[in-house]
């Protein structure tokens, strides 16, 4: 639908928004005070025509899902960030649980012969589990199946594991990128800005020590993701600040695949008393992600997060990627209060659910490889 962008900027009559239409046509950078102007004044259909615009540009109707599966080493956490409703402080308290890397491996191996092609490795920060512990699990995950793409650990658990080995980020990341590991998951990032990262993740690693992780791990030849929290006490502008960093370090790397929008969910934590964001709102940042964050190459909803048809929304409003069948008993987002108790969806439900959004179901690879193009599969499932 190119040409709607023709038909708004024509019928738009706030100049700086046609204006920002118009840059957005010929495919220029927006700046952080226009970013700051689409918060505050656009609507979602105008957003909509413009993170539409950026997203079929860039990828046509496509959309990408994976086949993966998540591990969770542990729930234990030394940190106590308030948005967080899934660390414990002991392992033989309440709900919380520590894997042995024979139970990491066994989830492996639970898999064999199952055509998945990325397993996802992020958890707490267990003060016991130490570099030697991960070292040796990637060893044996890649022994047992060497083709898998392993993507794990946060620049907050790598930036705990690292200071406790007493090495640099470049070592660190070295030891493990040798013992077979290939790319970073985006967690971590929440809100980079001090004003609020103190509030609601004081104790762990500060935003630039997050983005150093990621600057170093991309100058080591791996990619990583992004993902910014939102939709709790943060404003409008410490989002752009939060995305002006992001697209900064993109420029000099061009390391990031993804950028992956986090919805806050409120339960059962020390910010319960916050509401949750409106759909709306949600939508609307999407879009503003897809028209600024215009050097990465991809935009995910993460479905368990968000509920499968608010993500499935997404698809409208520039999100060209629905993350995977992920497959487990991912218990970060149940904990918090998301619809999504266990999530796993099967292929053939990703592939529905992007077709009903009238999008083309590419499955890929953690690089975005193409493995498979569903666009000529039936739609089976309540079409
Ligand atoms: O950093 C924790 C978030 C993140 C809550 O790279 C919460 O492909 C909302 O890293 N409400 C970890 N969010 C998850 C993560 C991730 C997830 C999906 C895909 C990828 C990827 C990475 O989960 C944390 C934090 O921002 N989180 N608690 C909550 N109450
Ligand atoms: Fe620990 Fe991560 Fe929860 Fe923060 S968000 S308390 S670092 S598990």
């Amino acid at each position: 639908m190119q040409e709607n962008i023709d038909i708004l900027i024509q019928n738009t009559p706030d100049k700086a928004l046609s204006d920002i239409a118009k840059k957005v046509k010929e495919n220029a950078r927006i700046t952080d005070s226009e970013c700051l102007i689409l918060f505050e004044k656009a609507d979602l259909a105008y957003l909509g025509v413009l993170a539409n615009y950026v997203r079929e540009r860039l990828h046509g109707d496509t959309t990408y899902f994976n086949r993966n599966f998540h591990i969770e080493p542990t729930n234990v956490c030394v940190f106590s960030c308030a948005f967080c409703s899934y660390s414990r402080l002991y392992a033989h308290k309440e709900d919380g649980w520590e894997l042995s890397i024979d139970q990491m491996v066994d989830i492996v191996k639970s898999y064999d012969g199952k055509p998945v092609t990325e397993v996802h490795i992020v958890g707490g920060v267990h003060p016991k589990m130490n570099m030697a512990y991960f070292i040796e699990l990637i060893q044996k995950i890649r022994a047992h199946r060497p083709e898998l793409h392993i993507k794990a650990f946060t620049a907050v658990e790598l930036d705990y594991m690292f200071r406790k080995a007493k090495l640099t980020i470049e070592e660190g990341l070295t030891q493990l990128k040798e013992a077979g590991l290939q790319s970073l998951p985006g967690g971590g990032a929440e809100i980079f800005h001090p004003e609020i990262r103190e509030k609601i993740a004081g104790d762990k690693v500060n935003g630039e020590g997050w983005l150093k992780i990621h600057e170093t791990a991309h100058q080591l030849g791996m990619h990583s993701n992004a993902t910014m929290l939102y939709g709790h006490i943060e404003t409008y502008s410490h989002r752009i600040d939060h995305m002006s960093k992001l697209r900064t370090l993109q420029d000099t790397t061009k390391g990031f695949n993804t950028f992956i929008p986090l919805k806050f969910r409120n339960a059962n934590n020390d910010m319960s008393d916050v509401k949750e964001s409106t759909i709306i709102e949600d939508m609307r940042l999407y879009a503003i992600a897809r028209i600024y964050m215009d050097n990465f190459p991809h935009l995910k909803a993460y479905w368990p997060m968000l509920g499968r048809q608010n993500a499935q929304l997404t698809l409208s409003f520039g999100v060209n990627d629905i993350d995977g069948t992920i497959d487990d008993s991912t218990k970060i987002y149940s904990m918090a209060g998301s619809e999504e108790q266990s999530p796993t969806m099967s292929t053939e439900e990703l592939v529905a659910l992007i077709k009903q959004a009238k999008r083309v179901p590419v499955e890929r690879d953690t690089l975005y490889n193409i493995i498979k193009d569903y666009s000529n599969e039936a739609l089976s499932i309540n079409q």
